[in-house]
């Protein structure tokens, strides 16, 4: 049995745990689950996933990792090559704030400004197996979170070549992905921000970044 990662190639989260996958280069079978079909409620992917949510990542022996945080995790201990959340104690505690921080201020505020008023997603303002009808206050502050975060990261990345723990890192995979996906709710980075575009175009060198 080979690992499966069940992937949808249109949207961010996924696309974190497919860029480990290609730093760590390791073998798998790719899944896609078409967001646009609805398929990520469907009963057989429910029946591995019953978040709802892609990614999963099964693995050799049957067991599925539902969540980035999980696949994250599984993955930098068993391929440990590049290291990508940290060595020392110090090193794992910076980049797994900054991961967090990327995943509550700026992932959690794109789907808020995106799903909040769309109509295409009445009734499905949050992702999983539950219909939350939409805020539309939400949306507004996500668009305001989004350049709060912009912010504060290009004030975090002078002088820095990576976000945390001096190294490339979950924190960088993370935050590009949502960074990217910004252009959905009409964010991008601006030539106000150079050193987000720095360090997102050396990133941008890396084949697992082109994914
Ligand atoms: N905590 C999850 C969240 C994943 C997530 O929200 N994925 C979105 C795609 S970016 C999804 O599956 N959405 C399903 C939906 O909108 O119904 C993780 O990062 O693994």
């Amino acid at each position: 049995m080979t690992i499966t990662f069940y992937d949808y190639s249109m949207a961010p989260s996924p696309r974190r745990a497919r860029i480990i996958l290609a730093e760590k280069n390791i073998a798998h079978e790719s899944v896609e689950i078409d967001m646009m079909k609805a398929d990520q409620l469907s009963e057989s992917y429910r029946a591995i996933n019953p978040n709802c949510t892609i990614p999963a990542l099964q693995l050799d022996n049957g067991t599925v990792l539902n969540d980035n945080a999980s696949i994250a995790v599984y993955l930098d201990e068993v391929y440990p090559e590049p290291q990508l959340m940290g060595r020392t104690p110090l090193e794992k505690a910076e980049i797994a704030s900054w991961n967090h921080q990327a995943e509550s201020e700026l992932g959690a505020a794109i789907p808020n400004a995106l799903r909040n008023t769309n109509p295409h997603m009445k009734d499905r303002a949050l992702p999983g197996p539950v219909n939350y009808k939409q805020i539309p206050d939400l949306a507004e502050r996500g668009l305001t979170q989004i350049d709060v975060f912009m912010a504060k990261l290009e004030a975090h990345l002078e002088g820095r070549e990576f976000i945390a723990a001096g190294q490339l890192s979950v924190a960088d995979i993370t935050t590009v992905c949502f960074l990217d996906f910004c252009k959905v709710v009409g964010k991008k980075v601006t030539d106000d921000f150079p050193n987000i575009k720095r360090w997102r175009a050396a990133l941008a060198e890396r084949p697992g970044f082109k994914l």
